[in-house]
């Protein structure tokens, strides 16, 4: 029986009059590229024009097709044994279209599963040029780039604002091929050997009966492992400082943790090394959010950081970051002022070795597909260009094995490079075929070396001549092969206290709030003893806070820890007036507001590069402007301001400035509004509170922003 395909009725169509061109399910022209989209046929996500025609395979044309180009008539029905019988295996379309669904995940990585990534562009100033041959890091040269930031321990779906390390991770598309800085916010490593890894991420995943707890820290067993394993204890108090919460990616410090090795080819053909620890320093500063406000945000908005990304983005707030590096010179102990540089647990303070900005980088451009791009990168600590090349860090030596390894599990093959967003931006002629994934024809018969039937192509560099990765000739060590580590890896405790020592007290506060909260959903008593144990190590103040907190006593130090000259440059609280670009301030309005003085306070929010979000009773318009928030969808924890101009006794509203001034968030209050400030229980005089009228309430909530926060509030 055949049936009139015509006449097959497709629920909740309209009738016989065919829809308006407009309705998606009608037949019409491709969608045109969003503004941020070069278009699928002729451009790879990173930009780069493809060049063969297998590159441009998809989305052409307007019609409907199967994989293999064939165009389909209906894609909504299967194929079935008559209108109400089973559906026919027959059913080829059916059958592509699910199995391709079944297949559309990939394993998520390992760590740094939960990612948000952004393109942009690199423009060296020819500091570096000392230093290295690196052409991406020559004056005035620009280099597109792409970055993934990320948290380390939660799923792919989970919580943006978790306390964890973030990553930091670049891809340079130089001249001479991909450079990879696969960096963290946080500038030391838990462990000083890679075969410690599979160990402490064991430790922080979740708990391997329940699954739980979900991208977190507060835990017994990481508590175990950290207080078991004393040299985690440095990178520890940076993850229970306010680093471990940032307010946003544009706002965090990277850090190649590693000392890296720059060389340069010196005119008479001899190569100069140099020891490099690199830095990325964001122009908006390094800002975090409070730890209720991170719990508060897991809830109400679990993509706040990619959000807020994406958003700033689109907007044209571009976000800044100045590239620098400490410079060390390469001498055979491979130390500076008695730190390690080997030893990825220990930073070299920036009023030992200051940093030398070498470049700017700007993130101009949202992904347009998350999947191809934010998922499918592969970054590799091996993907190296000429003028970089790595130490014996015994991290780095491990991770140069395991992010190889990883993309052939992760991408299924060897292959990844080939995906679009992997690409070199230089040109590539490798000896590598097939394999998994092959998508390049390659031509020719001979790819081995030598060869004489394809012209000999392709020459080493040796033979050409001209700038290549070259490996330095490196004395190693008389020694035995061993399983141990030098002496100077021992010392755990002393930089975990110049760290802390360091900080502002408000900053030093909320590490002690840290480790109370974490260690208090710690059911072990043992481990909070042990954890306990370490702080003491640290700071005798520091362990008695906790100690306190825990409700148990106070050990004393077991070890006797050097004492520091403390690292102003550690600090987040500084004097200096960051820019406001790309924050968020709310406008509390009710429909009485003069909508004149909302406007002109919009307008002077926007003028300071600020955005403003008018919150009425309701959706819609109030007094001819729109409202972007109501009452009922608001939450302080989107604002970094709030600024009522309404008498708006809601307790949603008042809720809402509640918890922006236990935040530290600067409030600015009409004095119209004022009368609802004794319900929130703020006085009119505490500090970042703003009363006067319209025009002078959003020009001193202005004022604060640039500190980020009413610190003063804190009390310390
Ligand atoms: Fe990673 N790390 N890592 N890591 N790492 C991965 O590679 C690994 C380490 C970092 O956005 C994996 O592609 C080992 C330090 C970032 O795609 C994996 C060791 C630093 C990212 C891996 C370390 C990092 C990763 C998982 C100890 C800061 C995300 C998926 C030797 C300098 C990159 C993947 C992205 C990802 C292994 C330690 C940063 C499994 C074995 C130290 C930012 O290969």
């Amino acid at each position: 029986m055949t049936a009139d395909a015509d006449s097959i009725k497709i629920p909740g169509a309209p009738g016989p009059e065919p829809a308006p061109l407009d309705e998606p399910t009608q037949p019409r022209g491709p969608l045109p590229p969003k503004p941020d989209q070069s278009g699928p046929d002729t451009y790879t996500p990173t930009g780069a024009p493809t060049t063969t025609p297998q590159d441009a395979v998809a989305q052409q044309g307007e019609r409907l097709t199967t994989a293999q180009g064939a165009p389909l008539r209906d894609t909504d029905h299967s194929l079935k044994a008559g209108r109400r019988g089973p559906v026919l295996l027959q059913d080829h379309h059916l059958r592509e279209k699910i199995t391709h669904f079944d297949h559309e995940r990939i394993p998520e990585r390992v760590v740094h599963a939960r990612g948000a990534a952004a393109h942009g562009v690199f423009v060296a100033n020819g500091e570096a040029e000392r230093y290295t041959s690196a052409a991406f890091l020559k004056a005035g040269t620009t280099t597109e780039t792409f970055v993934r930031f990320s948290t380390v321990l939660g799923s792919r779906g989970s919580a943006d604002t978790v306390r964890d390390t973030r990553g930091f991770a670049t891809k340079f598309y130089t001249s001479e091929g991909v450079y990879d800085l696969v960096g963290n916010n946080i500038p030391v490593f838990f462990i000083q050997d890679a075969i410690k890894f599979p160990d402490i991420i064991h430790a922080g995943k979740p708990h391997p009966d329940r699954e739980i707890p979900q991208a977190q820290s507060a835990h017994d067993t990481f508590w175990d492992f950290v207080s078991l394993h004393t040299e985690a204890q440095h990178h520890t108090i940076w993850n229970m400082s306010d680093r471990g919460i940032p307010r946003s990616y544009r706002m965090m410090q990277g850090f190649g943790i590693h000392t890296f090795r720059l060389v340069k080819t010196e005119a008479d053909g001899s190569l100069a090394t140099t020891l490099v620890k690199f830095h990325w320093r964001p122009r908006l500063g390094t800002h975090a959010v409070t730890w209720e406000e991170a719990q508060l945000i897991s809830g109400k908005d679990p993509d706040f950081h990619r959000r807020d990304l994406a958003d700033a983005i689109e907007a044209g707030a571009y976000p800044e970051w100045d590239f620098g590096i400490q410079v060390f010179p390469d001498t055979e102990d491979q130390t500076f002022h008695g730190i390690d540089l080997l030893d990825p647990t220990k930073i070299v303070p920036e009023e030992l070795a200051p940093i030398v900005v070498v470049g700017t980088m700007t993130l101009n451009r949202n992904p347009s597909n998350y999947f191809a791009e934010t998922e499918q990168v592969a970054f590799h600590p091996g993907h190296l260009v000429p003028g970089i090349d790595v130490t014996s860090d015994p991290l780095l030596q491990g991770r140069l094995f395991s992010y190889l390894d990883t993309q052939i599990s992760r991408l299924g093959g060897p292959n990844f490079g080939q995906l679009p967003i992997n690409r070199p931006h230089a040109e590539i002629n490798d000896m590598l075929r097939d394999g998994m994934h092959q998508t390049v024809v390659h031509r020719g018969v001979a790819p081995y070396h030598p060869n004489s039937l394809d012209g000999g192509c392709p020459f080493p560099a040796m033979v050409t001549g001209g700038e290549a990765f070259t490996d330095v000739p490196q004395p190693i060590q008389q020694d035995v092969v061993t399983r141990e580590q030098p002496a100077s890896f021992d010392d755990h405790f002393s930089q975990a206290r110049l760290f802390y020592r360091s900080l502002t007290p408000v900053e030093q506060l909320h590490v002690k709030q840290a480790y109370a909260f974490e260690l208090g959903k710690v059911y072990e008593q043992a481990i909070k003893e042990r954890q306990l144990q370490c702080l003491a190590n640290i700071d005798a103040e520091l362990c008695a806070f906790v100690a306190n907190e825990l409700g148990l006593p106070a050990p004393a130090p077991t070890e006797v820890v050097p004492d520091v000259e403390i690292s102003p440059a550690l600090r987040m609280v500084t004097d200096v007036a960051w820019p406001a670009d790309g924050r968020q301030v709310g406008i509390v309005v009710d429909d009485d507001t003069d909508a004149s003085a909302v406007a002109s306070v919009r307008e002077t929010l926007h003028a300071a590069g600020v955005t403003p979000l008018v919150i009425a009773p309701h959706g819609g318009k109030v007094g001819g402007l729109d409202v972007q928030r109501s009452f009922h969808t608001a939450t302080s924890v989107e604002l970094d301001a709030v600024i009522v101009l309404a008498p708006a006794v809601d307790p949603r509203v008042l809720e809402l400035l509640r918890e922006a001034f236990r935040h530290d968030k600067a409030i600015g209050v009409s004095s119209d509004a004022e009368p609802l400030l004794p319900d929130v229980g703020v006085p009119a005089t505490a500090p970042g509170v703003v009363t006067g009228d319209a025009a002078a309430v959003a020009a001193g909530v202005l004022d604060l922003l640039p500190a980020h926060r009413v610190w003063a509030r804190e009390g310390v």
